[in-house]
């Protein structure tokens, strides 16, 4: 099957290079690379026509404002179902998702699963990094967002992830509003409401190494409080 790799990218010119030429590593025949960048100031985008001249398997959108994470990854959903993808991958460009397991997310889609969640919290996944603080926020929000939409996924907030095509042209990509943290969780509820299968395979998530975080205390905030609302409106059927 046909592989897109959506790349969202704000000011990482230290990392996309050795992205993409790492991803050139795992591609195979006719996969692409989409990066999605909001007019980096740092000059992101510059850099990735000038890849995309170099690489023929990358493709570039060019966004005129920063507006999160959602947005950008819509706009590059859409582009990629209109190129012919069979699958489409989310993935930061931060090398937190490590390129090598690109082959195990898209072999679980090929075996069948409509979408495929790279997850730290099902056994085989980790996170080698981090001290007991961050773990304790980001097991404390995935167990939320579990008991609050009555999920048995573990992880909910990733953004490593393949989608079939046919799922993102079921679920209504205009209806999703969220931008941050939220939009991985509102997805993938959108997906296991749709009724379709969702795997979960083992991943190992490193911290950033160059560049910086772009999570804000808006991000958040906007996941604590659509949680309870994207379960109000599926019990309300209109979800
Ligand atoms: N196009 C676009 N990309 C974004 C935006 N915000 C973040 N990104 C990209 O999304 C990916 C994940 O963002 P990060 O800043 O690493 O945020 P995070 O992974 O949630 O937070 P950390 O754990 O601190 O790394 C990176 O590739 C970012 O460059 C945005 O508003 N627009
Ligand atoms: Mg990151």
């Amino acid at each position: 099957m046909r592989s897109t790799i959506c790349l969202p990218t704000y000011n990482e010119l230290e990392n996309l290079e050795a992205m993409v030429t790492a991803l050139s590593g795992v591609l195979r025949e006719g996969d692409r690379v989409l990066v999605i960048d909001d007019a980096s100031p740092d000059g992101t985008g510059e850099l990735a026509d000038r890849l995309a001249t170099e690489y023929p398997f990358v493709g570039v959108l060019h966004r005129a404002a920063k507006e999160g994470l959602g947005p950008a990854y819509i706009a590059g959903f859409r582009r990629a179902l209109a190129d012919g993808a069979e699958l489409v991958l989310e993935m930061d460009c931060d090398f937190s998702h490590d390129p090598a397991d690109v082959p195990r997310l898209v072999a679980a889609a090929e075996g069948g699963a409509d979408l495929v969640l790279g997850s730290r919290y099902v056994p085989g996944g980790a996170i080698p990094n981090w001290g007991a603080v961050r773990r304790f926020v980001s097991l404390g929000g995935n167990l939320y967002a579990q008991a609050m939409l009555q999920s048995r996924l573990r992880d909910l907030t990733g953004g490593f992830k393949c989608f079939r095509a046919r799922v993102l042209e079921t679920i209504d990509l205009g209806a999703i509003g969220s931008r941050g943290y939220a939009f991985q969780i509102e997805t993938t509820y959108r997906v296991v409401r749709a009724g379709f299968e969702v795997v979960e395979v083992p991943i190992s998530f490193s911290d950033r190494e160059l560049g910086h975080s772009k999570m804000s205390k808006a991000i958040v905030a906007e996941a604590i409080w659509k949680v309870p609302l994207l379960r109000v409106r599926a019990l309300a059927g209109r979800l």
